[in-house]
């Protein structure tokens, strides 16, 4: 209830906070752009995870104006960076009921981004609702230049029909997967056969939750395009990220 009180309030105080991931490209590890991943603030030096938060905001209704935050936050920062990297932000099913690509684009003309710098992150949960508007506004979407990006590809459904009709980018193998690979070799053969299968698709192909050498020497054996996770880098406060890519590279 605290929480339901914070989240209310959370825009006026200026409680949410934008951290940001390093993806970096599997062959040459250079850096490639940032995933932003929101924070709210507890109000004691420390924040609170979206995978806590964001289910109450979206049953209160919130996450439309969180996420337009979110997307202005996110551009304005890219569109300082010394380098044309790309900028991740997640997006939660609600924001596909609002005008979300008005919001796209004014986040876009209000930083001065470049479209192509910007990539959109959704999960497959968003499809079970109204698959053809949502197919709609991914069509304006990248009608504007945006990417579009299916995440957490490996949970749920993993339907291979959403890869088909709606029109991605970019795939992200969710973190559990790479985590099961010391379990069994078939999860090798399973992760070495989503990366193929994104090659005829041509989709890029994003391995998440890389924390050791054995996964990132791995993935770059069975052909992921992008690496992220604790190996290359924590997700960290603007300031970080800024150092980040200045000694990147
Ligand atoms: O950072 P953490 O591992 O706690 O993130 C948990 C979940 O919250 C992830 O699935 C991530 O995609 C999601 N998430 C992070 N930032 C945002 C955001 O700005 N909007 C939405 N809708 N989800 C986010
Ligand atoms: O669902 P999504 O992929 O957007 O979730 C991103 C979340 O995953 C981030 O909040 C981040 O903290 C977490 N994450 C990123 N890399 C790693 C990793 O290598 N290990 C673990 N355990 N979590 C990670
Ligand atoms: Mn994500
Ligand atoms: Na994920």
């Amino acid at each position: 209830n605290t929480l339901r009180v914070m989240l209310r309030h959370a825009l006026e105080t200026e409680a949410f906070e934008l951290h940001y991931q390093p993806l970096h490209e599997a062959e040459t590890n250079a850096l490639l752009g940032f995933e932003a991943l929101l924070r709210l603030q507890d109000g004691e030096g420390g924040y609170i995870s979206p995978g806590k938060f964001i289910p109450i905001a979206e049953e209160m209704g919130l996450t439309p104006r969180i996420g337009q935050w979110v997307l202005n936050e996110a551009c304005r920062t890219a569109a300082n960076w010394p380098q044309k990297l790309s900028i991740a932000v997640n997006l939660s099913p609600q924001q596909f009921r609002e005008d979300l690509v008005t919001v796209v684009e004014s986040a876009l003309a209000l930083s001065g981004l470049a479209a192509e710098r910007l990539e959109l992150e959704i999960t497959e949960s968003l499809f079970i609702a109204e698959p053809q508007s949502v197919a709609d506004q991914l069509h304006r979407l990248k009608a504007l230049g945006v990417r579009v990006v299916m995440d957490d590809f490996g949970t749920g459904y993993s339907s291979l029909s959403y890869l088909w009709k709606f029109p991605f980018d970019k795939l992200k193998v969710d973190r559990s997967c790479f985590m099961s690979l010391a379990e069994s070799e078939s999860v090798g053969e399973v992760l070495r056969t989503i990366s193929a299968m994104s090659g005829a698709m041509n989709l890029r192909v994003v391995a998440e939750g890389i924390e050791t050498e054995m996964q990132r020497s791995f993935a770059c054996q069975a052909g992921y395009d992008e690496l992220q996770g604790f190996l290359c880098g924590r997700p960290m406060p603007r300031e970080a990220a800024m150092q980040y890519i200045l000694t990147a590279n």
